[in-house]
């Protein structure tokens, strides 16, 4: 069999997606995610200009041959965009592999691990009344766990709360221009253990509490943060400290024993390798589709389970159907498995991409259907062309930028 025809498309039902179809002379396609937010045209860009040119008439059952010729062989190593690329190939000729085998891809990965699939959902509100609704609305969903994300007395828009105009309408945090949102730490440390203090007053001890800094506090500032909220015993604390600086770790980690979760910016093992080692954290949490797909987020969950650190694949909106279906696959099968990220898709999405996934009473499945388990509607798609976005960005006061 060999690989015929290699296309990159690209969609927007409601937010912009990138996706490499595959077909083979046997008229097998696969398809990949390439999705990287608020950048989807580089990874266009070097799909369509530097890769679809090297895949036409490879042998799509060497899936682990081509993930390292793309690898070694583009010379300049790492980084989103090329680690996204390299993803968006690594699943479509997985999903060849398991469709030309008659399987779902997870029987190719050892077969199933778990019957299902447990996942957190996203709880947040511009105050506390607000929120606690938000994660009301979350367990009457099912979710056995839930993110709990929190306006911050004094700023104006905060990350994972829903913020409206004066009309009372949902401002998307994705615009043509970046939003600017406003941020104060000091504020922050102070509020948010009042957070906690609400939701576990208002839903008990037991329920899976997850809050993400999303990169905001220096090391010092994190281990406070980490230790102010071991009385609620949070299920896990994620990217606490911008993630660059892994060092930063270290303090934090022998500052508290609240959780430690980190790596949905991460695209290579590397980016890990001391934090792993030295257990400085217990979740990983690379998505397939930026840390360069299946072949390797596998071979990084062979490595953490080595220290007893479990995945927890990255899985917001911004990861397309695609994505998602190749993760859930990995979930299953995975014995380190921690838990799913999942907010769900808009339904003109799910149109678009339809998928053999299920999600019931807060867990997933990827299905039985041979391959990923993906068609992709491309004349829907077709309809919903790209329309430039952008991640906000986050200032200080004083004006001064800081992390998003
Ligand atoms: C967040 C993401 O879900 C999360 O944990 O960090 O929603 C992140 O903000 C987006 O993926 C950025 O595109
Ligand atoms: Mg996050």
């Amino acid at each position: 069999m060999k690989i015929v025809d290699a296309k990159v498309v690209v969609t927007s039902p409601g937010r912009n997606f990138v996706t490499l179809k595959l077909t083979t002379d046997e008229g097998l396609t696969g398809l990949g995610d390439a999705t990287l937010n608020g950048r989807e045209l580089a990874v266009v860009s070097y799909l369509a200009d530097h890769v679809v040119p090297l895949l036409i008439g490879l042998d799509p059952h060497r899936v682990e041959d081509t993930w390292q010729s793309l690898y070694r062989g583009a010379y300049w190593r790492r980084g989103p965009v090329t680690m996204a690329a390299i993803a968006a190939v690594d699943v479509a000729l997985w999903d060849i592999k398991a469709k030309a085998a008659g399987l779902p891809l997870y029987q190719l990965l050892g077969g199933a691990s778990r019957e299902r699939v447990g996942t957190y959902g996203h709880a947040g509100g511009r105050d506390i009344p607000e929120l606690l609704d938000s994660v009301r609305a979350r367990l009457a969903e099912g979710y056995p766990a839930v993110r709990v994300q929190s306006g911050i007395p004094g700023l104006k828009a905060v990350y994972g709360v829903v913020d409206t105009d004066d009309t009372g309408a949902p401002v998307l945090h994705q615009q043509a221009r970046p939003l600017v949102e406003d941020w104060d730490t000091a504020a922050y440390l102070r509020h948010v253990p009042a957070v906690f203090e609400a939701v576990r007053a208002e839903f008990g001890a037991e329920l899976p509490l997850l809050h993400d800094v999303h990169h905001r506090l220096t090391p010092i500032q994190a281990a406070r943060l980490g230790k102010d909220l071991e009385p609620y015993r949070p299920f896990w604390l994620e990217d606490c400290t911008p993630a660059e600086n892994q060092e930063a770790l270290r303090l934090v980690r022998r500052s508290t024993t609240t959780p430690l979760a980190v790596g949905e910016v991460f695209n290579t093992v590397y980016d890990y390798q001391a934090l792993i080692t030295e257990q400085l954290i217990d979740y990983v949490r690379s998505a397939v589709t930026h840390f360069g797909g299946v072949t390797p987020l596998r071979k990084l969950f062979d490595f953490a389970a080595q220290y007893q650190i479990r995945s927890a694949i990255h899985g917001p909106e911004d990861i397309s159907p695609v994505g998602m279906a190749a993760a859930v696959h990995l979930d299953l099968a995975v014995h380190n498995f921690g838990i799913q990220e999942y907010s769900g898709h808009t339904p003109l999405t799910e149109a678009v991409f339809r998928h053999a996934y299920t999600f019931t009473d807060g867990h997933l499945h990827p299905g039985e259907t041979p391959g990923i388990g993906v068609e992709l509607d491309e004349e829907l798609a077709a309809a919903h062309p790209y329309e430039a976005a952008y991640l906000p960005v986050n200032r200080l006061h004083d004006g001064t930028v800081h992390d998003w």
